[in-house]
């Protein structure tokens, strides 16, 4: 008997040793052992070489479930046959007392078993034709299941035409003694001792060979969000176009940074609750640059820098309400307003990614919060050639080249662009974001050089991560109910590819 693996290895070498050629299907018949488990004996003492194996690829009939269930229980043709009694029986009758009466009652009428009496009083008799019959199917069939493939043609065409066996392929392997053939398996040692040094016994041992292509165990570690590995591709894009990281840690944000000081009217309907979150405690900030301050308020009411304003009532109690910041321009407008109190204006190219709120209804590509990416440049003389031609820049480095732009309407831009692209990926035109010009408005209150601009341009981190690692609703990527698999199981990121 073989128990384990280690007799199973020596009744594989016996039989070698015995008879060079032997097969390892009549090995495993043989010994009574799943033929499974003498190939991965095989494999093994092949490993040391101990002996050659040569694949051999048999194709044979296997019996399909209706087949087994024929074999074991007779065809449907002969259930009908002996389901006949001697004195007739109805045909309504016998076709609802018999399993797969409809192919059997065929059957036994075409191999000439039963006869029908259509005029029969009282509906169609069906009585027998024969007083024996021989259940050739059956027969077949069984013979298949001894591994005895001894079917006359017509009998295979038949048993495959009624689905009773299926061809299946069988790899064997047919046994030669290797180079290294014993009938002693030597214990193969895996590690190299010191008192194996010491006392010579390593000159005696047998040690098994590395193995190469064994994967590695895949380390216990963390993994990065998806999102995270599309915001460091971002990331290095602007790092490679020379542009500086501007400080977002902070959420909550004052209207009027987020709003006055970019132009955007105290009537405007972003700044309602329906768009907006509003924090109740501390429901305002208090410290805000007053002179500058004072500019925007008169900007807004009364206009100024050659601009009518809005000719409305400002006042500072809207200005002062904490926010959860709608978008990452806030965090721009500081940047700016920074940049104008130095003595000497220098050009700057800055950026940012990180969250932003809307209070908008969720669903498959809205959730109340987003990262946004936005880009920034302060320069002498800057156009909207200019912004156009970094937008393309932009765009080209992840992997998008054919870039239109239509005209848009933004409260703290003019002129403004939506952004359009092919994406190769999708075959398709994408809306990519949005951008424009600051407008005097916002940047001479600052106390910005006149003649320097600023273009800027913006878009999401959710959109492309979807469209990266193909996930079609935004709330498996962010949010309670992702699957932790999700984070495990995505590849790395390149948006170039
Ligand atoms: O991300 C967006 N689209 C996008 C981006 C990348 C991409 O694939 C990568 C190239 C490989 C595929 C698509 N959008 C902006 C466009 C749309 O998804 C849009 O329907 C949703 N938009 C968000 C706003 O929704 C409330 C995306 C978000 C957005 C829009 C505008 C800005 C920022 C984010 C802006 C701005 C701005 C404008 C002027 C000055 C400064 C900032």
């Amino acid at each position: 008997m073989c128990d384990n693996m280690a007799d199973l290895s020596g009744a594989v070498l016996e039989a070698v040793n015995s008879s060079e050629g032997v097969d390892t299907k009549d090995l495993a018949s043989q010994l009574s052992v799943d033929h499974q488990k003498v190939v991965g004996a095989v494999k093994s003492l092949q490993s040391l070489n101990y002996i050659v194996a040569e694949q051999c690829v048999d194709k044979c009939w296997q019996l399909t479930d209706e087949g087994k269930s024929i074999a074991d229980g007779g065809s449907h043709e002969a259930r009908i046959f002996y389901a006949v009694p001697s004195e007739g029986i109805a045909q309504a009758e016998i076709m609802k007392s018999v399993p797969n009466a409809k192919v059997g009652f065929s059957k036994a009428m075409q191999n000439g078993w039963i006869q029908i009496d259509k005029k029969a009083e009282g509906g169609p008799k069906v009585t027998k034709k024969t007083e024996s019959i021989t259940d050739t199917v059956q027969e077949c069939l069984k013979r298949v299941n001894q591994g005895k493939d001894d079917m006359t043609d017509a009998q295979k065409a038949e048993c495959k035409k009624r689905k009773l066996i299926t061809e299946m392929k069988l790899t064997s392997y047919r046994l030669k003694k290797g180079e290294n053939f014993s009938l002693k398996i030597m214990k193969q040692e895996v590690d190299l001792t010191p008192e194996m040094i010491q006392n010579g016994t390593w000159k005696d041992q047998s040690f098994k060979p590395f193995n190469f292509d064994a994967l590695g165990v895949p380390p216990t570690c963390g993994h990065v969000h998806p999102l995270l590995k599309v915001r460091a591709e971002y990331r290095q894009i602007f790092l490679e176009m020379g542009f500086t990281e501007m400080p977002t840690n902070n959420f909550i944000e004052s209207c009027f940074w987020n709003f006055d000081a970019l132009f955007q009217p105290q009537q405007h309907p972003a700044r309602d609750a329906h768009d907006t979150f509003f924090v109740s405690d501390p429901q305002y900030a208090d410290e805000f640059p007053m002179d500058y301050l004072a500019r925007v308020k008169k900007v807004h009411s009364e206009g100024g820098y050659g601009s009518q304003g809005y000719n409305c009532d400002w006042k500072l109690e809207e200005a002062k309400k904490n926010i959860l910041r709608t978008h990452t321009t806030a965090v721009s407008t500081r940047m700016l307003y920074k940049l104008a109190q130095q003595e000497e204006f220098k050009p700057v190219k800055y950026f940012s990614i990180d969250r932003v709120f809307r209070n908008e209804a969720t669903d498959a590509t809205h959730l109340a919060e987003f990262h946004q990416i936005e880009g920034v440049v302060a320069d002498r003389g800057l156009t909207l050639g200019d912004l156009m031609g970094i937008i393309k820049e932009f765009f080209k480095k992840l992997g998008i080249e054919e870039i239109s732009f239509k005209p848009a309407y933004n409260p703290y831009t003019e002129p403004s662009m939506e952004i359009f692209g092919y994406h190769e990926g999708l075959q398709k035109l994408v809306e990519l974001g949005n951008s424009g010009i600051f407008r005097p408005e916002m940047l001479l209150p600052m106390g910005l050089p006149e003649d320097v601009s600023v273009i800027a341009w913006g878009l999401s981190l959710e959109r492309p991560t979807m469209i990266k690692y193909k996930i079609d609703d935004i709330r498996t990527l962010i949010g309670p109910k992702v699957d932790l698999q999700m984070v495990y199981d995505n590849p790395i990121c390149r948006l170039d590819k």
